[in-house]
């Protein structure tokens, strides 16, 4: 399969599993899963994969991603992060590194410096472990992207709950400004 089969695939999974299960009669469960089984079935039922959509070729688009987004364990797989649909999923709560990042466009940041971190279409805020992981998120939107710092340590000490998603993207429902600055551009990646 060709790089550019792979993301066809990825974005129909990603479709299915963060915004519309309800498009393929699927329902998630808490954590975002569903069977396995089912989902092979739903999606060969909406779309017409040759070869049809397999265990092995969602593995196979899955290794040959750029980000993890997907889990597949115990016969149920589900998106990492990046959910839209109405309600919370349900996503591990965990200790957050120090500092984390966020990249995003320079005209956002009146908002943001002003209101926070907010969702927006999302479920939660997407955090970068990284900076060269952030910057490559705020460059879907802007040229020059903007990198923040997020004063994690503070935030949680303060009450503010971060999540796993994978190794590089932490969850939160919102980062209020005062956690927030911009990275010089020197930082380290
Ligand atoms: C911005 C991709 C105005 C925020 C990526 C961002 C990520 C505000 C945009 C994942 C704001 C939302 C998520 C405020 C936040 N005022 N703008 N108060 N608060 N924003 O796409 O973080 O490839 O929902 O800065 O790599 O860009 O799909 O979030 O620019 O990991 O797997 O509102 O999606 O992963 O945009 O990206 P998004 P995001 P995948």
């Amino acid at each position: 399969m060709n790089h550019k089969q792979q993301v066809y695939i990825s974005k129909k999974m990603s479709y299915a599993l963060r915004h519309n299960p309800a498009k393929y009669g699927l329902e998630l469960a808490a954590d975002g899963s569903v069977e396995l089984s089912r989902f092979l079935k739903a999606m060969n039922g909406m779309h017409h994969f040759d070869p049809p959509l397999t265990e092995a070729i969602i593995r196979e688009v899955m290794a040959g991603a750029d980000k993890q987004r997907f889990a597949v364990e115990d016969g149920r797989i589900r998106a990492l992060y990046g959910h839209s649909i109405p309600g919370n999923v349900t996503h591990r709560e965990a200790e957050p590194p120090s500092v984390l990042y966020h990249g995003t466009s320079r005209k956002a940041m009146e908002s943001i410096l002003r209101l926070g971190l907010l969702p927006m279409g999302r479920q939660y805020v997407h955090l970068s472990a990284d900076v060269e992981t952030a910057r490559q998120v705020g460059a879907r939107r802007d040229c020059r992207p903007v990198i923040l710092t997020v004063d994690a340590a503070r935030a949680a000490e303060n009450g503010v709950r971060f999540y796993v998603g994978n190794d590089k993207v932490w969850l939160a429902a919102e980062i209020p400004p005062r956690y927030l600055s911009e990275t010089s551009p020197g930082t380290k990646p």
